[in-house]
């Protein structure tokens, strides 16, 4: 990174983080919209738009439900107590997990509140590619087909239990990878450092309930209802 476009990032934080961001975040890229800012009481868990029951025939409603209410609620709060803890008072997740270094309770819990905002947010009942969006995947990894099969892969292939992404590495490229746990591309000590665009859970609590232990047959179904329009805007 140049000096210029260091300084240009490090005035982008609040005073008294001690860390840089390694990419330009940003706002229109959050996934959180208004949750993302700390107000007195903290991150709060944002609502999902489609309701639990949008994707009878990928997700059950009690997935979706326990999901939410358990999984991603307990992350949020987790994460309030943490930040309470460590003291950190910047406003953005984003800029919370690009630290230097991370507790492992912001790591987990602030990785986890922010890949589920974001999963939520790239969901939707029935979503198509645009053009432009297409022909840059075509340029990247060859075809569609191409593309979305070694995202599955990649989410099939994460030894237990983590996430499958397409990001941006720092030179902007779209690529694939997965992360474990609830780490992610946005973290610094991820080697596949960058801008996350869709993220798919493939902890077993995202799948269990309908699919057992096939994971492939829900990575298969969660493809189809991909909001690739908000996946698109994320791009910087
Ligand atoms: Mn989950």
């Amino acid at each position: 990174m140049n000096r210029k476009k260091f300084l240009k990032q490090s005035a982008m934080l609040t005073v008294g983080l001690a860390a840089v961001p390694s990419i330009a975040l940003s706002k229109k890229n959050s996934p959180l919209k208004n949750n993302s800012l700390f107000s007195s009481t903290g991150f709060s868990l944002p609502e999902i738009p489609y309701g639990y029951s949008a994707f009878p025939n990928v997700i059950d409603s009690k997935t979706m439900e326990i999901h939410h209410k358990k999984h991603h609620n307990g992350y949020t709060n987790k994460l309030n107590k943490a930040c309470a803890k460590e003291n950190i008072k910047t406003q953005r997740i984003e800029e919370i997990l690009s630290a230097k270094s991370l507790s492992s309770s912001i790591q987990n819990n602030g990785g986890g509140y922010y890949n589920h905002c974001l999963y939520w947010d790239i969901l939707t009942p029935g979503g198509s590619m645009s053009k432009e969006f297409d022909k840059k995947i075509t340029a990247s990894f060859g075809s569609k087909e191409s593309f979305l099969n070694e995202l599955t892969q990649a989410a099939k292939t994460r030894f237990g239990s983590g996430w499958a992404w397409l990001y941006q590495d720092n030179d902007k490229n779209l690529k694939i990878c997965s992360t474990a746990n609830q780490d992610n591309p946005l973290m610094q000590h991820v080697k596949t450092n960058g801008n996350p665009l869709l993220g798919i859970d493939v902890w077993e609590h995202a799948y269990y309930l309908k699919y057992q232990n096939k994971r492939g047959e829900y990575i298969q179904n969660i493809l189809k209802i991909i909001n690739w329009e908000k996946v698109e805007n994320r791009m910087i």
